[in-house]
């Protein structure tokens, strides 16, 4: 008689947690809404700042002594943003006169930005490595 309650008492003691455990997972799933409110507020706020330029923005990565993509065909009034991703420094130098495009020494990670408005081909160089070339096509739009 003894081992039989004492079974029953098991029974209870293993069964008992698995009864609290399942109001537990549905209470988790509350925990889902404030990660999703997050979201929302946070995507209006990132669209606003980018409304003002006319165009969608651009990058320019340059890697391994070579701007990627070394042709970029935009609309006009694009701002096209370039990052040095070498170890070397490289500037953003159009090639003829005048120089829409004329950066300083990039560093390691250094953004330089332009806002193309007139349409046209600028093309552009690295005025310490004259081999990396590059050009953006600005059509109207
Ligand atoms: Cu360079």
């Amino acid at each position: 008689m003894a081992s039989l309650m004492r079974r029953v008492l098991v029974l209870i003691l293993v069964m008992g947690p698995m009864v609290v455990m399942l109001p537990g997972c549905g209470g988790s799933a509350e925990g889902t809404i404030p990660g999703g409110s997050d979201m929302a507020a946070s995507a209006p706020r990132g669209e606003g700042a980018v409304r003002p330029a006319s165009a969608e923005p651009k990058q320019i990565s340059i890697d391994n002594f070579r701007y990627v993509p070394d042709t970029l065909t935009v609309p006009a009034g694009t701002k096209v943003t370039w990052t040095n991703h070498d170890d070397m420094p490289h500037t953003v130098t159009s090639t003829g006169t005048p120089k829409a495009l004329d950066s300083e020494a990039l560093d390691t990670d250094e953004q330089f930005s332009h806002v193309f408005v007139e349409p046209g081909t600028y093309t552009y160089r690295c005025t310490v490595h004259p081999k990396m070339l590059g050009r953006v096509i600005v059509e109207k739009r």
